[in-house]
């Protein structure tokens, strides 16, 4: 397997308020070297990309998707705000934007003043609660570095693999993105995501697909086996029918609002989104059961290209996950779903969500692509 990588993807750095206090965010750069360096030992390739750390290094194909996919003001704010505060003495260098005030619904009974909470504000800490929906995404020195690297390697891994094209056997791609992405809408960061990779990742797949010859639209799948609801994926495509969204997530936790059965999409999006959510505690077994459903639904919507969100929060010591698996779970995971004669075939981007056992994370990573290999060849 190839695992594309970019150094830029370390340097974001961050803060997030927690249980009363503020602290290291659990997502961290060190979650990157695990997986380095458990790659070491494996025949996997990691693929160093060092193009897209700097403003001006980004090419226009992927500048273009991200700005399609995400408010332009909001993407601003994600650029600038951290040396907006410092230079207005509103924070330390090394300290990280946290929102203070939320633009929440019920703040007005009256319905007239609705539309007061839909104008982003001009005040820098009224913005900074105007773009996120939580205190776990800060926005650091060094946070945009990090968001557009870590978009660039989605859209870098669908580059790839639709140029592997005809004939040649097609082939799987992991990318290792960080932060993570599919918490984010287009306008509002929270639970450590800032740019929704997924999202930036099947629109490339759209947009590649457009330009071959012949033109075709394709039909995308993506699946989101992170412990997490993926709340900014699911809603970025919930009223789409050519991009079936499925989710295995914990049961009423974060982001709490979102991920329960009855979401199955809107419109002609209708049936094209697939909650599974299981009850924290959950072992292998019953988290293989969902994985069957998952897979079967995939089969169903008969995918050109298969999306995976994958993280690896489900592991049984994970801090901010509640099931139980282990290491080599990971393998018989990605087994289930590469055994499908359908899935065992299509082109498949894999994108890093979450997973905060730093000392685990690259085991379980090399664990879930050496099960994903084995039925590749
Ligand atoms: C991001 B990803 C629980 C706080 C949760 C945010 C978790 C973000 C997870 N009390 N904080 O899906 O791994
Ligand atoms: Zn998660």
């Amino acid at each position: 397997m190839f695992v594309l990588f970019d150094p830029a993807t370390r340097l974001h750095k961050a803060e997030e308020f927690l249980s009363g206090k503020l602290m290291p965010a659990w997502e961290c750069p060190a979650r990157i070297d695990s997986i380095l360096s458990s790659l070491e030992s494996t025949n996997h390739q990691v693929v160093t990309i060092q193009l897209a750390g700097s403003d001006e290094s980004r090419s226009k194909d992927f500048c273009d998707l991200v700005a399609a996919t995400h408010d332009a003001s909001y993407l601003e704010h994600l650029r600038t705000a951290h040396s907006v505060w410092v230079a207005e003495g509103a924070l330390e260098p090394h300290g990280s934007v946290l929102p203070e005030c939320f633009p929440v619904k019920r703040l007005f009974n009256s319905r007239s003043l609705e539309g007061n909470l839909e104008q982003p504000p001009t005040d820098i800490f009224a913005r900074s609660g105007f773009y996120a929906f939580d205190m776990s995404s800060g926005i650091a020195e060094e946070t945009w570095a990090s968001v557009m690297a870590s978009a660039n390697l989605a859209y870098e891994g669908v580059r790839r693999l639709m140029e592997s094209g005809d004939g040649k056997r097609l082939k799987s791609i992991t990318a290792l993105t960080r932060p993570p992405g599919h918490h984010c809408t287009t306008s509002m960061s929270g639970g450590y995501c800032y740019v929704n990779n997924a999202v930036v990742a099947v629109e490339a797949i759209k947009k590649f697909a457009a330009r071959k010859n012949p033109p075709y639209k394709p039909k995308i799948a993506i699946l989101d086996i992170d412990f997490h609801h993926g709340n900014g994926t699911q809603d970025y495509f919930y009223s789409k029918r050519d991009v079936l969204y499925v989710s295995i997530h914990g049961q009423d936790e974060f982001p709490y609002y979102s991920g329960s059965e009855q979401e199955v999409g809107e419109g002609e999006g209708e049936g094209y989104n697939l909650n599974l959510p299981l009850p924290c505690g959950s072992s292998v077994e019953q988290y293989l059961e969902k994985v069957k459903l998952a897979v079967r639904r995939i089969e169903e919507h008969r995918p050109d290209y298969l999306v995976l969100s994958l993280g690896f929060d489900t592991y049984m010591l994970d801090p901010l996950g509640a099931f139980k698996l282990d290491t080599e779970d990971y393998a018989a995971i990605a087994e289930r779903i590469r055994f499908s004669d359908l899935l065992g075939q299509i082109p498949t981007l894999i994108l890093l969500e979450g997973g905060y056992v730093v000392e685990r994370l690259g085991d379980n990573c090399v664990a879930f692509l050496d099960g994903w290999e084995r039925r590749l060849d």
